[in-house]
């Protein structure tokens, strides 16, 4: 097996089960004796709940209780959020997996029915009379913080979750500066909110054993050892008695990061009735009742020379949280978005005002990307604006602006110190490989048959690996942020690596078999990934921010390297040299000098296993483990190009050409990074064209099925190009940086300014997104005064 596995774009393992259907989901899991749980939810955005008849429904056939928020009470604690955002004025509604007295968006639980089979479930939730008073209800965030707007929950002054603010240098003066001499760009930019469509939906299974009070949960989640914090501490089962399994799990994307009220029922029940419960949302449901992201508003301005030079950026964010604050929403519109507002750019004054608001719609969380988007949103269309404004070229005033080439560190203003970049090289590479000279030129030809050419650039830089700990601990993340993983070597040199990450469609179950064959040169093949089992794997803080790599592949390749070094020891011993003059390649330990004089791998594993023959003192096995928290974040960045021709007449776009030049260090699985980039890249375009969730003026959601919501589609796709460059982290020890939602953070603000671009000519600067031909259309039609 040659150390070359590293960077080698071998095949998923993980498809061949996932394409032929023998993949196990947990709503594939059935245990003896098991029943069916359907929740009843609100149909009303806000109402006092005044009455609820369940006498029918407990009488209904297969039915076996069904039970309310009176039930819960004292049984369930109040549903947590676990980021405790600190100097921010936060203030968390507190409120049970159950509504009792209030429902506050559509989805809110009031019932449980616990049934023989799902389809009994479901024909008894019809039979749950409830009376609500409806009550008024706000669903746009800058509405929900005005002072006559509905109050969602009595002691949180206008809805105002929380407030932060970040700030470096004297933005006042900039923007004085740039009044006088310079110039000054404005947007209004809606980030509207979106709906995660992981393939599969959520679901729970809960086998509850009441003699030895045993719980374990099958749960579809990004971090089942978080899972099961939260659920030790709502339910009161104590964490050593309390096992959560994720299967295979079909996608997440942030939407599976969230502890919601349902697993928390599921759990409830099965304690109440000590048989296994099952519930598994349906798609209409997971609309209405998983989290959603983004729905920021944001009023941005950027001030500049009349150069191009970037001098201060001003922001006032106010971000839709929905009804209740999801497991780690404070985080989100704040650290992640907040803090990477200096982009690739040393911009020496910027100030942002973040108000976390309460509406009536479903909490809002992570979605791929989550914050880092919309903070690459906000500069990356403004610069357009600020090189449209001066007639300069886009990527002039990129180039002008940038951070220079750093190795080892450069701190930006908001306080972060990015770890490695090159974002001038990446920039001109990418519009080499695109041919941007051309495309501008070819633009410059004029519309043909009334369709316009736009050319759109973005630049990005984004915080990924999250961790260390101790800045968890100072932003409020009620967690750790590191990660372990523990490596044992069998006698036959097959390896079993068991990690508390729980990755969910990413690939890892490859690329760490690659970093463990690289390591130690043993084929992939002979290295099993066991991951999502709190019972069996050590712990790990999950599958989010796209930290698995970048964390918990760090952890597994320095418990990988104690293998080796410990073989070496062992090798030395047998073959009666001193370690100093043993030498390491590709699998086999040999003597300086004299390859032939060598054990390989297998070799060592069998002896150490057996322990006939071990070096004084030196425990038997080949096992290690490693706890690895970072020095810092890992800091992934490039520069996206987007082509696209609009049709005038009709406000269609269609988008020509995509090319992603992104820089994750080096990369492990070429073939699995460009999955990733597509993935990513697509999701982003789904924000600019096609998807919103829109809510009517009474909070109902009415893009509540795929009928209702534009998921991208292959077939309005061109094929996405992705090349790279390599500038390894200083600080990993394999170098490498995430890549998971890089795609997202800077497809959806390319695409539209590109759209802006060939709009350019005709006096259109702004459309909301998505850009429907309708809106496109309409915004022409303004530009025209018709
Ligand atoms: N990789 C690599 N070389 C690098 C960096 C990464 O080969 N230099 C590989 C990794 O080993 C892994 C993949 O690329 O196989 C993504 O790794 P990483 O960037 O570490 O991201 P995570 O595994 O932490 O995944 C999280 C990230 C996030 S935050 C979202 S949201 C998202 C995403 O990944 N959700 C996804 N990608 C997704 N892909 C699928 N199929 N489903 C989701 O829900």
């Amino acid at each position: 097996m040659s150390t070359r596995i590293f960077g080698s774009g071998i095949r998923r393992r993980e498809d061949p089960r996932l394409i032929t259907g023998s993949a196990t989901y947990t709503d594939d899991i059935t245990l003896p004796g098991m029943v069916h749980a359907a929740m009843l939810r609100s149909q009303h955005a806000h109402a006092k709940i005044t009455k609820i008849d369940t006498s029918e429904a407990t009488s209904a056939p297969g039915v076996l209780a069904v039970y309310t928020g009176v039930d819960i009470d004292g049984a369930l604690e109040p549903v947590p959020c676990a980021w405790l955002l600190p100097d921010s004025d936060l203030k968390i509604a507190a409120y049970p997996a159950i509504a009792k007295d209030i429902v506050r968006y559509t989805g809110d639980i009031v019932a449980v029915v616990v049934a023989d089979d799902q389809y009994q479930a479901y024909d008894a939730l019809d039979l749950i009379k409830v009376d609500y008073e409806p009550l008024p209800s706000v669903i746009n965030p800058e509405a929900a913080a005005k002072p006559d707007a509905p109050q969602l929950h009595p002691d949180i002054e206008g809805n105002q979750a929380f407030h932060w603010v970040v700030s470096g240098g004297d933005v006042d003066a900039a923007f004085k500066e740039a009044a006088a001499t310079g110039v000054i760009v404005k947007e209004r930019i809606i980030q509207q909110r979106l709906i995660p469509n992981a393939m599969e939906t959520r679901a729970a299974v809960a086998q509850y054993n009441q003699a030895s009070g045993e719980l374990t949960l099958w749960n579809t989640t990004q971090n089942p050892h978080i899972v099961r914090f939260l659920c030790s501490a709502v339910t009161g089962v104590p964490e050593d008695k309390l096992r959560v399994i994720a299967p295979e799990v079909g996608g997440g994307f942030g939407s599976k990061i969230a502890v919601y009220p349902a697993d928390f029922v599921t759990i409830f029940c099965a304690k109440m009735l000590g048989v296994p419960v099952k519930w598994t949302e349906t798609r209409s449901e997971n609309y209405q009742a998983t989290t959603h992201g983004r729905d920021h508003v944001q009023d941005v301005e950027l001030a500049g020379t009349k150069d191009g030079k970037i001098t201060g950026l001003r922001c006032s964010v106010q971000a839709g949280m929905g009804a209740y604050l999801s497991t780690a929403a404070p985080g989100i519109p704040t650290i992640l978005h907040g803090l990477m507002l200096s982009g690739c750019y040393d911009i020496p004054a910027i100030k942002e005002d973040v108000y976390g608001v309460y509406t009536n719609g479903v909490p809002v969380e992570a979605y791929r990307g989550a914050g880092r988007p919309e903070a690459t949103f906000m500069l990356e269309r403004l610069i357009d604006l600020l090189a449209a404004k001066l007639d300069l070229d886009p990527a002039d005033v990129r180039q002008k602006n940038f951070i220079p080439k750093f190795d080892n560190g450069h701190d930006v203003i908001t306080g972060l110190t990015y770890d490695s970049g090159d974002y001038p090289s990446g920039l001109t590479k990418l519009l080499g490989h695109t041919d941007y000279k051309a495309l501008r030129a070819k633009q410059a030809e004029g519309p043909q048959d009334g369709k316009y050419l736009g050319i759109g650039i973005s630049s990005y830089v984004e915080i990924c690996g999250l961790g260390p700990s101790q800045v968890a601990g100072a932003i409020g993340f009620q967690g750790g942020l590191w990660e372990s993983a523990i490596v044992r070597v069998h006698p036959t040199g097959k390896v079993h690596v068991f990690i508390g990450a729980s990755p969910h469609g990413q690939g890892e179950e490859t690329t760490f078999a690659q970093i463990v064959a690289s390591e130690i040169g043993v084929d992939t093949n002979d290295v099993k990934i066991i991951h999502g089992d709190t019972d069996n794997t050590p712990m790990g803080w999950g599958t989010y921010g796209s930290r698995t790599t970048a964390v918990g592949g760090a952890a597994l390749a320095m418990a990988v390297r104690k293998i080796r070094d410990k073989a070496k020891v062992l090798a030395a011993h047998l073959l009666e040299a001193s370690v100093e003059d043993m030498d390491y390649d590709d699998g086999k330990f040999f003597v300086k000098g004299s390859p032939d004089k060598s054990k390989t791998i297998q070799d060592i594993a069998l002896l150490a296993n057996v322990a006939w023959n071990m070096p004084e003192g030196m425990e038997p096995g080949l096992e290690a483990s490693t706890f690895y928290d970072p020095p810092n974040f890992v800091f992934p960045y490039g520069s996206h190009l987007a082509v696209v021709e609009v049709d005038t007449e009709t406000g269609h776009v269609e988008l020509t050409k995509y090319t992603a030049l992104d820089d994750c260090g080096p990369q492990i699985n070429p073939i699995i990074v460009e999955g990733q980039v597509h993935g990513g890249v697509v999701q982003g375009i789904g924000q600019a064209l096609w998807e919103e969730a829109v809510y009517d003026e009474s909070a109902q959601l009415i893009t509540g099925s795929m009928l209702d919501y534009a998921l991208p589609r292959a077939d309005r796709l061109p094929p996405i190009e992705v090349i790279s460059t390599v500038t390894p982290s200083p600080h990993h020890p394999l170098g490498v940086k995430g890549v998971g939602e890089a795609g997202t953070i800077a497809s959806t603000v390319t695409v539209c300014n590109a759209v802006l671009d060939a709009l350019r000519p005709l006096g259109v600067t702004s459309i909301d997104m998505p850009f429907t031909p309708e809106r496109v259309w309409r915004a022409i039609q303004d530009a025209k005064g018709n």
